[in-house]
């Protein structure tokens, strides 16, 4: 008996025992936890605090005890009640499956897909220096203007210079030259595209060798030359014959002339490669200029990337180096007429960035060079295939990349030149009207209620839009309700809130029409501002004659700039709007009235707009002076 009960009584005190410890446990895990919770606000508020030793010191002990403390809580999770529902395993992304090296690439990795033969250093434009053509026999200048008819460059400068010059020594900044690019995830490969239409052999054949002799052999997979219809002979069998010798180059060739937006699509349809790099036909490249390009790509899936584009003068081929101090940037922009533009960086785009190796984000691109992931280009819309020949597709894109998604940028350490040339050699098969109906397609597809703001300012544009005339949009509708892309105001507030948005409805706009001389005001060729204007027989097609009278009552002619009429002591000018939207508001120089509809005048100065001379100016108002009435036509 005794034994049976001193046993019984054992395991009833071990019975209590045990459930007196288990308040304690929990104590210990109580404590634990304030100790953790403690040490992660240590973390976070020691973030921005400048490392010096001593902290650093402080530092490896904290992570240390946080280990300790994390071990300590990993042991005791299983007595815990597992009453708490945990944050999900983040899983890792398995776009790269292929298995890949930790570290990063080494040089020897990155050579390129064609080592560049050695150079003579005096060679005409060796190391990208400027070739002179200034002092040439009657025959050698007669076939440099041949040249230069044909092409609107230095065609005679161009043969004489090596298809591989080198560019001489890397200028980039030192952050660029030292960057190096993780094995993991790998960066993509990329098919080089490159189109053409009637582009000289040199010129063609120096991009080619230039992409060759630059890009990683790991990285390129082909380079497409996409023949856009050309007619020049050497252009056909000649090349399909030259480039036996480099296998890594392809021809395919559009027998009509359709323009880049489908000669693109056509190469892009051939390509093997992760991304698509499109470059224009009379390029060189800068050294490591691919790499900066591709690791974005790698890092950001959803980057449209282009390099920074620089000149490669036409009349002497020299290659404007970059600065090793960096340079002053620029991004694309847009006007209201929906051209394309270049404008330097605002301060918190140029405050973002630490140093050159960091992307700059931009409204718009060019669009002639770029690279972007394949399978992201056909996800994103590619192009809009009803657009023809060229113009407005680089809106298009940019909005469209903007809007549903995506970012557009550009890579300072990735340097490309291009041969700019003051006007195209080219002819529009069906001319400007062209243009205008891609703009109008890209303008109905993306802009919403803007694109009136356009459709005033091109008057051409306006009726293909009343007519419609721009073909089947629906596609491209379909396409923008499917990636559920973001509206016009999210993509101005957001992207651009630097421009300037004009009245949706301004009180008047048009022309400005004259009653005595039936002449329209005019603002001229080319008046960046300051400038007089003219009158000029009015042609109703907008553009230098497009006014509007706006609901702060300036008379705007905002194409380009935001420019305003202005008044001065007897003259009228354009000058840069006073008003620029926040806080800034409309002087007296700027502010105008129409009295009885036909008199503009200008309280401030107490005058009125007159065309009685060459160019308008002020006078005393008048109302029975013909040369004073003016109306919106
Ligand atoms: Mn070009």
């Amino acid at each position: 008996m005794q034994p049976a009960l001193h046993l019984r009584r054992m395991t009833t005190l071990r019975r209590v025992l045990r459930r007196r410890l288990h308040p304690l446990k929990l104590l210990i895990v109580a404590l634990i936890f304030v100790t953790f919770v403690f040490l992660l606000q240590w973390e976070v508020g020691s973030q921005n605090q400048q490392e010096d030793p001593w902290l650093k010191d402080m530092a490896v002990k904290r992570d240390a005890m946080l280990g300790m403390v994390m071990g300590a809580v990993h042991n005791l999770r299983d007595v815990m009640p597992k009453m708490q529902i945990k944050a999900p395993v983040r899983q890792q992304a398995n776009t790269n499956s292929t298995v890949c090296l930790p570290g990063h690439y080494t040089a020897g990795e990155l050579r390129p897909a064609l080592e560049r033969p050695p150079q003579n250093p005096l060679a005409p434009g060796a190391s990208g220096k400027p070739f002179l053509t200034d002092s040439l026999s009657p025959e050698e200048q007669k076939e440099k203007e041949r040249g230069e008819e044909k092409h609107c460059f230095n065609l005679y400068a161009s043969d004489r210079i090596s298809l591989s010059r080198d560019l001489g020594a890397d200028t980039r900044p030192p952050e660029c030259i030292e960057q190096t690019f993780k094995r993991c995830p790998s960066l993509p490969t990329t098919s080089v595209i490159i189109v053409f239409h009637n582009e000289a052999w040199s010129t063609l054949l120096r991009t080619v060798y230039s992409v060759l002799h630059t890009s990683p052999a790991i990285l390129l997979k082909e380079i497409i030359l996409v023949d856009d219809a050309s007619v020049y002979d050497d252009l056909k069998d000649k090349l399909d014959e030259y480039l036996k010798q480099l296998s890594i180059v392809q021809v395919v060739r559009q027998r009509e002339r359709k323009g880049l937006i489908t000669a693109r699509l056509l190469g892009a349809s051939v390509a093997t490669g992760d991304t698509l790099t499109f470059l224009d036909a009379h390029c060189e490249c800068f050294h490591g200029w691919l790499e900066p390009l591709l690791g974005r790509i790698a890092e950001n899936y959803t980057a449209v990337v282009s390099p920074d584009i620089t000149s490669i003068d036409f009349n002497t081929f020299e290659f404007i180096k970059p600065s090793p101090y960096g340079q002053k940037h620029s991004r694309g922009n847009f006007d209201w007429s929906l051209a394309f533009g270049w404008e330097g960086l605002p301060d918190h785009e140029r405050q973002r960035r630490k140093d050159e190796t960091h992307p700059i984000k931009t409204p718009t691109f060019a669009g002639g060079l770029f690279s972007i992931s394949k399978e992201y280009f056909y996800h994103i819309g590619s192009y809009d295939e009803e657009m023809e020949i060229w113009g407005g597709e680089n809106i298009e894109m940019s909005f469209r990349v903007w809007q549903c998604g995506g970012q557009l940028e550009i890579i300072p350490c990735s340097v490309v030149g291009h041969v700019f040339r003051t006007k195209s050699p080219h002819t529009f098969p069906k001319g400007t009207q062209v243009i205008a109906r891609n703009q109008v397609r890209l303008a109905e597809v993306w802009m919403d209620d803007y694109k009136e703001i356009f459709y005033r300012r091109n008057s051409e544009a306006g009726q293909i839009a009343r007519d419609r005339l721009f073909g089947d949009v629906s596609k491209r509708l379909d396409l923008r309700a499917r990636l559920q892309c973001k509206s016009f105001s999210w993509y101005l507030k957001n992207v651009y809130p630097e421009a300037f948005q004009p009245d949706f409805k301004p009180l008047r706009f048009g022309s400005v029409k004259n009653v005595a001389t039936d002449t329209c005001l005019d603002a001229g060729e080319n008046n960046q501002g300051g400038k007089e204007l003219i009158m000029y027989q009015c042609h109703g097609l907008g553009g230098n004659q497009y006014f509007e009278y706006s609901t702060r009552h300036e008379i705007r002619h905002s194409i380009q700039k935001e420019l305003c009429l202005h008044g001065k002591e007897g003259t009228v000018k354009l000058e840069d709007c006073q008003y620029k939207g926040g806080n800034t508001f409309v002087g007296a120089q700027q502010k105008w009235a129409l009295k009885e509809n036909q008199l503009f005048y200008i309280p401030g100065l107490n005058l009125c707009l007159t065309g009685r001379h060459e160019r308008p100016t002020l006078s005393l108002c008048d109302p029975s002076d013909r040369y004073q009435l003016w109306s919106f036509i």
